[in-house]
């Protein structure tokens, strides 16, 4: 066994986001969220799933602060559920919305855990997206307007903020394929949730940056991966660039340079096809940010494929590469690569938080009544590792999170999908730490990992 030692102050935490975790949709004022509108959507979850009651964490937080405690993790990240704070989007804060968040963050500091906030992880309120949702320029402002209600309330106790989640998968999945809420397939209403989606992070650093008396860290949540055509032939390199172009680098270089990639903007029909963006716009998403907040999974293998969408890209799966139960392959050096890559093209990156990694597996409860997830375990002790090199050989990256502390809701798989490194049994809503919680626990206790 080798043991491969962080950096002192390296941060270990557990992520999870409000929509996925809280139940309660209807409690204290919640208003709806184009998420319970999709739920109700026939056919949009798997098995008609919903997170009308999810892992009810909206009620039994003190027991998950009491788990995260109890493993000795020194930070949460979750996500503040905007129609809790503003049930249609707009107007005067909701009060008890406030006191949730307030009282979980105060518990939260009471065992020496971090409160780390993400503003905005997909449970947009649905009376904005009834006036044209992330596809219209004013949701940016409200968003502005939501950030500020929610940091002048808990920024007194809060210094660790990010704006978005996935801003990609909000705008791609949402408007681009339909397969997440709102469910729309219209690459012009893609685009421009994607460009207000940028809009809003810069307007919420704003917003962060201006709190009077306030020294907040901020930045934004990307999901990135390696993207690796299948072959040398300039065919598949091409379909790699223009994938990478558009799930990675059209988000990046905005939040790191303030601009949009010019193959992209070409590929996506031209500047005549971003005649949405607005004189500063891209000034305001360019600002710096403290941190880099990165989502790991997997590396992304693509082959050209005439005809088969706009960017006539195929995701294929390399032969041999093990997968998780959502069909990923498991790549532990791809993080290393991304990382390492990252720091390589962009010589200004600011330090970067992997803010989410994780794997979904099919884990049974064993007859002892404990679930010995070794798939999980396996899965984290190689990324961690993986990690481990990328800080050795130089990357700035001073903190992990694991996604997720609770098996729950994912998404448009509903909860037929685990990711967490504590079971919940959706019966009786018990939580039961997973043998990768221990390992993870451990690893967090001692700041280092073990590598055999
Ligand atoms: O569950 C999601 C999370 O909400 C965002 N990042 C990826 C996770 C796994 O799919």
């Amino acid at each position: 066994m080798t043991s491969r030692q962080f950096p002192h102050g390296f941060v270990w935490g557990a992520a999870t986001a409000s929509y996925q975790v809280e139940g309660a949709v209807t409690e204290d004022g919640r208003g709806p969220s184009i998420w319970d509108t999709f739920c109700a959507t026939p056919g949009a979850i798997a098995n008609g799933d919903t997170g009308e009651v999810a892992c009810d964490q909206y009620h039994r937080y003190p027991e998950d602060i009491a788990l995260m405690a109890g493993l000795g993790l020194g930070a949460y990240r979750f996500s503040v559920a905007w129609p809790r704070i503003q049930a249609t989007g707009t107007g005067p804060a909701n009060p008890k919305g406030l006191d949730h968040y307030s009282r979980l963050v105060d518990a939260l500091l009471a065992e020496g855990i971090t409160p780390w906030v993400t503003l905005y992880h997909w449970d947009l309120p649905q009376a904005l997206q009834d006036v044209g949702g992330w596809a219209a320029r004013d949701t940016a402002y409200r968003f502005a307007e939501y950030a500020a209600l929610v940091e002048s309330a808990l920024g007194d106790r809060v210094s660790h903020w990010t704006t978005l989640n996935e801003p990609k998968v909000a705008s791609h999945a949402g408007y681009g394929s339909g397969i997440h809420a709102p469910g729309i397939d219209d690459l012009g209403q893609r685009m421009r949730a994607t460009h207000h989606l940028l809009l809003a992070h810069g307007l919420g650093m704003e917003v962060l940056r201006a709190a009077p008396g306030r020294d907040h860290t901020a930045g934004i949540t990307l999901d990135l991966s390696p993207v690796v055509p299948v072959t040398d032939a300039p065919a598949d390199v091409a379909a790699a660039r223009r994938l990478d172009g558009d799930s990675h680098r059209l988000f990046l270089d905005p939040v790191l340079y303030g601009r949009y990639p010019a193959d992209v903007v070409d590929d996506l029909g031209g500047p005549a096809a971003f005649d949405f963006v607005q004189d500063g716009d891209l000034e305001l998403a360019g600002a710096p940010v403290d941190f880099l907040g990165v989502n790991y999974y997997r590396r992304i293998f693509v082959r050209h494929s005439p005809g088969e969408g706009r960017l006539e890209a195929a995701t294929v799966l390399p032969d041999g590469v093990p997968v998780t139960a959502v069909d990923w392959p498991v790549e532990p050096d791809g993080l290393r690569e991304l990382l390492v890559g990252l720091a390589k093209d962009h010589p200004s990156l600011p330090p970067v938080f992997i803010t989410e990694n994780g794997a979904a597996f099919d884990d049974e409860v064993s007859p002892d009544g404990a679930v010995h997830d070794q798939q999980r375990l396996d899965y984290l002790r190689g990324h961690l590792a993986a990690l481990h090199q990328a800080v050795e050989e130089g990357v700035d990256v001073r903190g992990y999170f694991v996604w997720t502390l609770l098996d729950n809701f994912e998404w448009a798989e509903g909860f037929a999908k685990r990711f967490g490194i504590v079971r919940v049994d959706y019966d009786t809503l018990r939580r039961t730490p997973k043998d990768s919680a221990a390992f993870f626990g451990s690893v967090a206790r001692a700041n280092a990992v073990e590598e055999a």
